[in-house]
């Protein structure tokens, strides 16, 4: 479950590596149940409007609180492997729950994740993020497609598409060219990590499934922050307990028939 250094060359060279079934069926049905169930998920819900005028359900926080969603954050296969794609220790950002529904969830327009974190005053783009597939991605259901290699530009600039942050179009539209597209369908439990300069979108959900994903954020800790406001925790990440999901079992397992 932990990369190798090729792993870590790849993830170099293309901005991501996938890390399939990272979270087993168990952990995913554990998660899922609480995408349902859990109150954070309420409480932190927002809706952003897409370029288009759909609405983007997405629920985010910033704080390893006691529940699921921490141990997932902080799980060793996790954490352990964020390490070794930063090389060196990090720190938790933010956790979110992409909604995604069937029939109704919107598009995430072309951008990099360090186009918003920039202006929350991270000095360098030493971050990434790690999608955790909750249903199956498919293209049907709107997963993430990405360009590989795109991190190696550096940050591009980025302005407000709808209510959310979207590179300059006019731009992407020449760069495009030279990178190839990749589609991330993903099976529940498999992990994507990628660099914070990668660009990456996603198409509305018209189909009848939900795609559901969990992306959790990372700092280097040598990064610092500028801003009085610290969104982001400036201490290492805890590593919690490979069994620590399992123990925010609410229902009996699932037993296949
Ligand atoms: O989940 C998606 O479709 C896109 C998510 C995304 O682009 C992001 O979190 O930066």
């Amino acid at each position: 479950m932990f990369l190798s250094e090729e792993d870590v060359a790849n993830y170099k060279r293309d901005g991501y590596i996938f890390v399939k079934d990272l979270f087993s069926p168990r952990e995913v049905e554990i998660m899922l149940d609480a995408v349902e169930n859990d109150p954070t998920i309420n409480r932190y819900l927002k809706g952003n409007l897409d370029g288009g005028g759909r609405i983007t359900r997405l629920s985010i926080w910033h704080s390893l609180n006691n529940d699921v969603w921490a141990a997932a954050s902080t799980h060793p296969r996790m954490v352990n492997n964020v390490r070794i794609l930063t090389g060196e220790d990090v720190a938790f950002f933010h956790g979110k729950v992409m909604m995604k529904e069937a029939r109704s969830g919107g598009a995430w327009e072309w951008h990099q994740d360090y186009g918003y974190w920039y202006d929350q005053g991270f000095v360098f783009p030493r971050m990434m993020s790690a999608f955790v597939a909750l249903d199956p991605a498919r293209a049907e259901n709107g997963c993430l497609r990405i360009l590989k290699g795109s991190h190696k530009m550096g940050r591009l600039t980025h302005g407000a598409v709808g209510d959310q942050t979207g590179v300059d179009i006019d731009r992407l539209n020449q760069i495009n060219q030279y990178f190839e597209e990749v589609t991330c369908e993903m099976t529940p439990g498999t992990v994507l990590f990628f660099d914070c300069n990668l660009l990456h979108t996603s198409s509305p959900n018209n189909s009848d499934y939900h795609r559901r994903s969990f992306i959790i954020a990372y700092n280097a800790l040598s990064n610092p922050l500028f801003r009085k406001k610290k969104l982001c925790s400036l201490e290492p990440c805890p590593v919690g307990s490979e069994d620590s999901i399992l123990k925010f079992a609410r229902q009996p397992e699932t037993v296949g028939v």
